[in-house]
């Protein structure tokens, strides 16, 4: 496949932009190779710079859950566009978008919009802190929440709980707050609050999508309810990545377990700048200008982001079977890879919660990050690029998830396992 272009525009991107990039994950590099420049999307596919043509499983990292162009969410913006960008004053769609979002969950009474994933984790982690007057935090080890300091920690040494910064300009004092559980480990969190005894909040995904696809296990967020109420803390789940993705109701709909606050994102603002923070009224009766916790933003709930938003999620609501049609499509998607696979001798662990899909060359389950970082990652390397040189476009690195779109057919999931079988094949000269 010709990526004569790509490459060109890599190379003045990256005189220009830090890696070329303006998000790390796109650069390619966990996979090597050139990232793919795109001209467009339109429903299933991506186009590219040298004329290329992929079906796309990533979706703008989730967004996307309507594929791209959707004509409701495009028709929506356009007429937003026409009414003015931004005012920076109050406006009747966030109210709209905000009932529309509650409606969702009995776990929220309240929402903020703010313009990203990571605004909306940062500013639910100062709620939490505001509102219980305790300073520690728990998260957990291959849990991504953002890119806010306190949130960038990697493990400390030996058996401490408190991390370290996982990143230089992360001052060790941001970080001192912040203690590391393993997921799926409830022993690990009972460490944590043997450990302080000043702790906020745990938060968690869910079902994590930055280890690659990892559900929590039912048992382990319930014993993760008792401890956080047993201890006074508030238990926050992030569902920016699987909020709509995995269920249209959220992660507590699955698994039964309620968190305190709950982080939005990406569908929510169906390709346009959306974050959102929510939680029951006691709680945000605590954010500015109601009550002490300050948290603001220019372009929050910006008008043309808030149209996108509600077509989504209107869409999705006048829709809600599609969300069944997605989970039958990327099952059959998994176990097709699956069974590929295993022709060439080729172990893959595989899961699914909704349109999410997930694979791990590894003999093992994956229940935690060290789980995950067993995984063969020169081999996902390898399929990754054999899967583009076929025409399809996985997410670049095997810590992520990948998505269903309504834009991706039947047949193009059997297409799909058909090129599988030939990367197998390929890359073991089966
Ligand atoms: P953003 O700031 O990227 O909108 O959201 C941060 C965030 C927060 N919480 C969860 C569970 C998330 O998955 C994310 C962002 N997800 C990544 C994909 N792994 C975004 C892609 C990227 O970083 O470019």
């Amino acid at each position: 496949m010709n990526r004569d272009a790509s490459i060109k525009a890599f190379e003045e991107a990256q005189r220009l932009i830090p890696g070329g990039v303006n998000s790390p994950v796109r650069a390619f590099k966990s996979v090597g190779g050139t990232p793919i420049f795109i001209t467009e999307g339109e429903g299933a596919y991506l186009s590219d710079v040298d004329g290329n043509r992929y079906v796309d499983f990533v979706q703008s990292w989730g967004p996307l859950i309507f594929g791209h162009r959707d004509e409701t969410i495009e028709k929506a913006v356009i007429e937003a566009v026409k009414h003015g960008l931004s005012f920076g004053a109050p406006t009747q769609a966030e109210t709209d978008l905000a009932k529309l979002v509650v409606s969702f969950f009995d776990s929220i009474d309240k929402v903020r919009f703010v313009s990203s994933g990571t605004e909306a984790v940062m500013s639910a982690i100062r709620l939490a802190r505001g509102f219980t007057g305790r300073d520690d935090i728990v998260k957990f080890t291959g849990c991504y929440h953002g890119h806010s300091d306190s949130l960038l920690v990697q493990a400390g040494s030996g058996a401490a709980t408190f991390g370290n910064p996982s990143s230089p300009g992360v001052p060790a004092d941001f970080t001192k707050h912040t203690l590391l559980a393993t997921y799926n480990d409830i022993e690990s969190v009972k460490k944590c609050f043997a450990d302080s005894k000043d702790i906020a909040c745990v938060i968690i995904e869910p079902i994590a999508g930055n280890m690659g696809l990892v559900p929590a296990d039912k048992e382990f967020l319930a014993q993760l309810r008792e401890l956080c109420d047993a201890n006074g803390s508030l238990l926050i789940f992030d569902e920016v990545m699987s909020g709509f993705r995995a269920s249209l109701y959220g992660a507590e709909s699955i698994t039964g377990v309620k968190p305190d606050i709950l982080t939005l994102g990406k569908v929510i603002g169906g390709g346009m700048p959306v974050g959102a923070f929510g939680a029951r009224a006691e709680i945000m009766a605590m954010l500015s200008p109601d009550g002490p916790v300050y948290q603001a933003g220019t372009l929050s709930g910006n008008p043309v982001a808030m149209a996108a938003g509600l077509a989504s999620l209107t869409k999705l609501k006048q829709n809600a079977p599609v969300m069944a049609v997605l989970e039958a499509r990327a099952k059959r998607l998994v176990e097709g890879m699956r069974e590929a696979a295993k022709e060439y001798g080729i172990i893959m662990q595989t899961d699914v919660r909704g349109s999410m899909f997930g694979f791990f060359f590894n003999e093992k389950p994956v229940k935690n990050f060290a789980d995950a970082a067993a995984s063969d990652a020169q081999l996902f390397a390898k399929f990754h690029s054999g899967m583009l040189d076929e025409g399809y476009y996985f997410a670049c690195s095997l810590y992520e998830t990948g998505f269903i779109s309504t834009a991706i057919t039947d047949e193009m999931i059997e297409s799909t396992i058909e090129a599988t079988k030939r990367v197998f094949k390929a890359i073991t000269n089966g």
